[in-house]
């Protein structure tokens, strides 16, 4: 079957009239890759169908949420009945506390939890949230890490600002600019460094504490140990970003995962099932400091949104029941790794791929890749090339090689099979 997108290019031109580059936001614009956006209509398990009527495997799931497939019965289910009930009333649902519930069952340092719409919204509230708390101003990000478009993020940022290689956002001010420190990703001692130039200036750490948005790139071992001992000393909060990495690695993140609490963590994705969400959560001697309890403001009208926490709530409940879901996810990703390192090695070509459960990434670069500066060096020209030879396989990659691939539990031997073999064609 030879891959057409014809209604794709038609639609692309009409979003074009309306919207900014005819996408509501800039990763989905294949930039980086070349080409027209696909368009989809429908997904179902672990396949996705665009308007030309052809099917992909999908191996971005909607840049996390997805981890249970598409339209997973069950989810669609507890939603239909939910909206039959009640969209949205902007007063308090016993959901919200069902789904606070949820969530601390399943990440035990999460006292307090204050649901959002968006990732962004977690991690800028958790920022201010951590100034408040201290009453300190600057936070240290990682160069290559992405937490979402608030202005104190969009320096030397990962995801769509290291795919367009945006270094200084028009719009973003110095004085914004001044208060966030970079560090390089896997490097404590630039953290610490930061650290003694700025006594006592430091309200925050926050990082991916497995980074998704310049690839796939764990953290080194004792990285997120030393970062939790330099918090410890110097009274700064810790926050982990798991907005991609929460609920997938494992039930409990990455802080289960690597045995490392966070002061708080940020969540995303996955806790809405597909549907906009967002929370923040941690201590609760930090988190009384949120507004109404404290006087650290944060509010959202849609917060909360009883569709969106149902969806959430169901899906984080299927993961909850399932603990062996995270095992599968694991062994697929391993032998995702092994067998396309086999491929690409007999092929003469040179990858690097990081992998941990179901978050993998080939990078094309002979050296390792623990940092954004070793994934801005990779061949991205291979990659593009990689990608669209996939797209026409019917295999559906994050158009960007700064981006994490992601796959669900319906993933099964049959797509792993045509993941490989279409590997195997490529450029031969
Ligand atoms: P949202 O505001 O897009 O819900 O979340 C921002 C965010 C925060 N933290 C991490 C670790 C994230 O990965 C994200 C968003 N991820 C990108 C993909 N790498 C979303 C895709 C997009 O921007 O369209």
């Amino acid at each position: 079957m030879s891959y057409t997108y014809s209604n794709s290019t038609l639609a692309f031109n009409r979003a074009q009239q309306r919207i900014p580059g005819g996408v509501n936001s800039p990763v989905r614009a294949f930039k980086s890759v070349g080409g027209t956006p696909i368009f989809m209509k429908a997904g179902k398990g672990t396949y996705l169908t665009d308007i030309d009527d052809q099917s992909y495997i999908d191996l971005i799931n909607s840049w996390g949420p997805m981890i249970l497939g598409h339209s997973h019965p069950q989810v669609v289910e507890a939603v239909r009945k939910q909206a039959l009930q009640l969209f949205s009333s902007g007063t308090p649902s016993e959901l919200e506390s069902e789904m606070a519930e949820q969530i601390h069952a399943m990440v035990p340092t999460a006292e307090l939890i204050r649901l959002v719409n968006s990732g962004t919204e977690a991690c800028m509230s958790a920022i201010r949230l951590a100034r408040g708390y201290t009453g300190r101003h600057k936070f240290i990000k990682f160069a290559g890490n992405y937490h979402g478009h608030a202005d104190c993020f969009l320096v030397k940022a990962g995801s769509g600002l290291a795919t367009f290689d945006i270094e200084k956002v028009p719009g973003v001010t110095p004085g914004v600019g001044q208060d966030t420190l970079i560090a390089q990703y896997n490097n404590l001692d630039q953290v610490k460094e930061l650290v003694a130039l700025h006594p006592d200036e430091i309200a925050a750490i926050i990082l991916e504490p497995i980074a998704g948005n310049m690839g796939c790139i764990p953290p080194t071992s004792g990285f997120l140990e030393g970062l939790r001992s330099v918090c410890d000393e110097h009274g700064i909060v810790l926050i982990f970003d798991e907005v991609m990495t929460g609920f997938r690695v494992s039930a409990g993140g990455a802080q289960e995962l690597y045995g490392v609490e966070a002061d708080l963590c940020t969540y995303g994705k996955i806790i809405g099932g597909g549907m906009p969400i967002g929370a923040f959560a941690g201590k609760r001697k930090i988190m009384e400091h949120i507004a109404p309890l404290g006087s650290v403001y944060q509010a959202g009208t849609l917060s909360g949104n009883p569709l969106a926490v149902t969806a959430g709530r169901e899906t984080l409940r299927i993961l909850q029941e399932n603990p062996a879901f995270y095992d599968q996810l694991d062994q697929n990703g391993q032998q995702l790794k092994t067998d396309l390192l086999a491929i690409f090695s007999e092929k003469g070509m040179p990858v690097s791929i990081n992998q941990v459960g179901s978050m993998i990434s080939v990078h094309f670069t002979e050296h390792s890749v623990n940092h954004y500066d070793d994934s801005a060096v990779c061949n991205h020209d291979m990659f593009k090339e990689y990608f669209h030879h996939m797209l026409a396989s019917g295999i559906y990659l994050p158009p960007s090689s700064y981006e994490s691939w992601f796959f669900n539990i319906q993933l099964g031997d049959q797509e792993i099979d045509h993941i490989l073999h279409s590997t195997k064609m490529f450029k031969s």
